[in-house]
């Protein structure tokens, strides 16, 4: 854990000087709605070259820099140097760095920071998941109609997006309100933390939700896929809340629309 909290606090740093001169940046297009700006590869080399050194071996999967074994095929970090891209480069403050290890296969760490608030979130595989200092619990809210959920929005050049809008009028019908952040790694930190009941999101990828996954559990919630089994990596897509939550919520997601 101190590990990753200093590589995550190091490539923090260097995300809120980028973030203050974000004009500046260098910004290429991915694809459709799809953006990698200097920082986001600035912080992964940061991460990258820390966690080497301090363990060198171990594996990586980089939303950048992609899959790259190690050494040691027991462990391997998923990182995704900048969580919420899109909204650092629109001066929005909502963004993070997601760093989870693997161990065989198993998520063991895993830290969460969002260097414009100070929040920094980690977990550990039975140990709980924390807030700064503060111990995080996900909310006890037993009923979807008391509930806001979290989600994401298929930006363009991705994801069905007919299929999202009957997602979203099934959750709308049926929750106090809906909230679209915009860094993955965030929705899951605020499930955690309570802030969100509940939260889904399909067509993201591994280093969007590692971190995030162990710091739900931790935190004593519920994470699946989409269709209740733990494939969120394999299926890009994810759900999560307190247990009762995140049955009814999957339920909700998954309705097939009905015309009224
Ligand atoms: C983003 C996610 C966001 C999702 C976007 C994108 P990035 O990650 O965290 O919630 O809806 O499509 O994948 O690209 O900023 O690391």
């Amino acid at each position: 854990m101190n590990v990753m909290v200093q590589a995550v606090m190091k490539a923090g740093r260097g995300l809120a000087r980028d973030f203050g001169e974000v004009q500046n940046l260098q910004v290429s297009v991915k694809g459709p709605g799809d953006f990698v700006s200097q920082a986001d590869l600035r912080a992964e080399q940061v991460l990258r070259a820390e966690l080497e050194r301090a363990r060198p071996g171990y594996g990586f999967l980089l939303e950048e820099g992609g899959e790259i074994a190690g050494d040691d095929a027991q462990h391997r970090w998923i990182i995704d140097p900048l969580d919420g891209t899109t909204n650092f480069l629109h001066g929005v403050p909502h963004f993070a760095i997601s760093v989870a290890l693997e161990r065989q296969g198993q998520l063991v760490a895993a830290v969460i920071f969002n260097p414009a608030t100070d929040e920094l979130y980690t977990a550990e595989k039975g140990a709980g998941a924390f807030l700064n200092d503060r111990r995080l619990r996900v909310a006890g809210r037993k009923v979807l109609s008391d509930c806001i959920v979290g989600c994401g929005v298929p930006h363009l050049g991705r994801g069905d997006h007919g299929r999202f809008l009957v997602q979203l009028r099934n959750v709308m019908t049926e929750t106090v309100g809906i909230r679209r952040g915009g860094a993955a790694a965030l929705d899951l930190a605020y499930v955690a933390a309570g802030r969100l009941d509940g939260y889904w999101e399909e067509w993201i990828s591994p280093w969007d939700m590692a971190a995030g996954i162990l710091l739900v559990r931790e935190a004593g919630g519920f994470v699946t896929d989409l269709s209740g089994g733990s494939d969120m990596f394999g299926r890009g897509d994810i759900i999560a809340g307190n247990e009762a939550i995140h049955r009814a919520l999957m339920a909700t997601v998954n309705k097939p629309l009905v015309k009224s």
